[in-house]
């Protein structure tokens, strides 16, 4: 079974004018489908074949033989996590008890989303920002290129692509002014604690 790029959760127009139609059809119709042509190639006859991604990514990071491989298969992970991440009308803060666990975790909502927005900031070229589990602990981290919480068997529970294929057609070099909007105007926070309820 090769994998498939998944449709958008909402149509390709629903994002703007956060994220404009034009950006979903570059970064899903063509990035992120190449990602998917690429690993269903690189996976073909291999011993990798049918396996899940989760599988695959654990099984290949690190290793330089199959960097290839990790690659495209945490690409394709992640952008399938990230469009999910997103809703059009989203409420401009979580509520409930994710609200509460992030406020215990980084002393408010403001102080969660100025901290993720810092370390998206820092992230020198390619990567993507963190919001994950690692046991019972909130944590904020930025990886570089295609890397993931997976590979490390934590739990995801938001993320933002700051390659700048993510927001370069929309925001040129306003990288901050990017995830500023994503925190404010697009995270999906019901799915957000959707993966945090999952845990418990
Ligand atoms: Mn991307």
């Amino acid at each position: 079974m090769a994998f498939k790029l998944p449709e958008l959760p909402y149509p390709v127009d629903a994002l703007a004018p956060y994220m404009s139609a034009r950006t979903l059809e570059f970064h899903h119709g063509k990035h992120h489908k190449s990602y998917v042509k690429k690993l269903n190639a690189a996976v073909q006859e291999t011993r990798l074949e049918g396996k899940s991604l989760e599988h695959i990514i654990q099984k290949t990071a690190g290793k330089s033989a199959q960097v290839d491989i990790f690659n495209n298969a945490a690409q394709v992970w992640n952008h399938n996590f990230y469009w999910r991440c997103m809703r059009p009308n989203a409420n401009r803060n979580p509520s409930g008890m994710l609200a509460k666990q992030l406020s215990e975790a980084f002393g408010s909502i403001a102080s969660f989303k100025k901290q993720f927005s810092q370390a998206a900031g820092k992230q020198f070229g390619t990567g993507w920002t963190w919001l994950y589990l690692d046991g019972d602990a909130l944590q904020i981290g930025c990886m570089s290129d295609a890397e993931t919480p997976v590979m490390n068997g934590h739990k995801p529970l938001l993320t933002c692509d700051v390659w700048e294929h993510a927001y370069y057609l929309d925001y040129q070099n306003r990288k901050d002014d990017f995830v500023k909007t994503f925190l404010d105007k697009l995270v999906n926070w019901d799915f957000v604690a959707q993966q945090l309820n999952e845990n418990s």
